[in-house]
């Protein structure tokens, strides 16, 4: 754990070691280039004893344009620390145990990383997310994330609206929702589990989706995404469950049908499509309180608040809609 931490946090990688970012210029690899690609970089994360791509990597601000966030996309509440955000994740692909992706998705390679946009668009594209980064200014968002394990945490997120990246898709006017997939790579993910429908993929109602809320993220704490954090792109949903806030996404699909999610396919009593957090719909536990991940022992359990406490937000996208029911 020590090396590992040291590894993660990076205080002794000579500068030798830190490969700069690949940049990809939005054109897709031919399936040749990618694969020589993908064997020169793991060559190199091998001859580096896995030390590259653990990279604390550059403050946004150093490099891209930021602006400032809306002050009703920041909470002041404790933010929890780095440390714990990057080493205590859910990331099935790369291992169930909160402590695992930490270490095993350091196999993860970013570079080159070409986003398909599919289905109901005005034109089908591939993109390189460095274009999809630089598309808008990074803003750092403050969010509450609420896991429906019960715990939660305060996360300062760094990216722009989803809105901006869908309004560059082209939707069109008949495209009712949009579904995110993750990566899938067995040789990347060694430790894949069994039993999961993989690809990890989640969806959103389209206005959902449009919801100004809705964060398209590269970055959390100022840097970029750590890969046990979703690296390089993910959503960030902060009224759902986590679970809806998939990561290392490859595929943005546009649809006029509810799409199909790792987690309702699996059990659609237990995890609704639009999971939205609400303390008076029980799991196999009470959803009534969380334990507010690393906050002083007397306020760590906490009331759990309807749509995380973004109510006022978001509540009106779920007028006319039984909660109780359409969960
Ligand atoms: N691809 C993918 N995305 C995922 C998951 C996953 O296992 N795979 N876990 C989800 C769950 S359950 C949670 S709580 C959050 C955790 O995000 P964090 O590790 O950055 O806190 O990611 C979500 N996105
Ligand atoms: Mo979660």
């Amino acid at each position: 754990m020590l090396s590992l931490n040291k590894r993660l946090y990076g205080a002794d990688i000579p500068s030798s070691e830190i490969t700069p970012e690949d940049v990809f210029a939005g054109r897709k690899p031919s399936p040749r280039e990618d694969r020589r690609q993908f064997l020169a970089r793991s060559a190199a994360v091998a001859a580096a004893g896995l030390t590259t791509g653990l990279l604390p990597t550059f403050a946004w601000a150093d490099t891209l344009p930021t602006v400032p966030a809306a002050s009703r996309f920041v909470t002041s509440e404790q933010q929890t620390p780095f440390r714990k955000a990057t080493t205590f994740n859910n990331f099935y692909e790369f291992g169930t145990q909160k402590s695992e992706p930490a270490e095993w998705a350091q196999s993860l390679q970013t570079r080159p990383w070409p986003i398909q946009i599919t289905g109901m668009v005005k034109k089908p594209q591939t993109i390189g997310v460095d274009d999809l980064i630089r598309y808008r200014p990074i803003e750092s968002r403050v969010y509450r994330h609420r896991c429906v394990e019960a715990w939660s945490m305060v996360i300062p997120w760094d990216g722009y609206s989803l809105s901006e990246f869908i309004n560059f898709c082209q939707p069109l006017p008949s495209a009712k929702y949009v579904q995110f997939i993750s990566l899938v790579n067995k040789q990347e993910m060694t430790h894949l589990p069994s039993g999961f429908d993989w690809p990890y993929s989640e969806g959103l109602r389209m206005d959902e989706a449009m919801h100004p809320l809705t964060l398209l993220a590269f970055g959390c704490y100022g840097q970029t995404l750590p890969k046990q954090n979703g690296a390089p792109v993910r959503v960030v949903l902060p009224w759902k469950w986590g679970y809806k806030s998939a990561k290392s996404i490859v595929q943005f699909h546009f649809t006029d049908k509810q799409p199909k999610t790792l987690w309702n396919e699996m059990d659609p009593e237990e995890y609704g499509f639009y999971s939205n957090v609400n303390p008076n719909i029980s799991h196999r536990w009470s959803q009534a309180h969380e334990r507010r991940i690393d906050a002083s022992l007397f306020d760590r359990t906490i009331p759990t608040q309807m749509f995380n406490g973004y109510g006022d937000q978001v509540a009106s996208l779920y007028s006319g809609m039984d909660l109780t029911k359409d969960y």
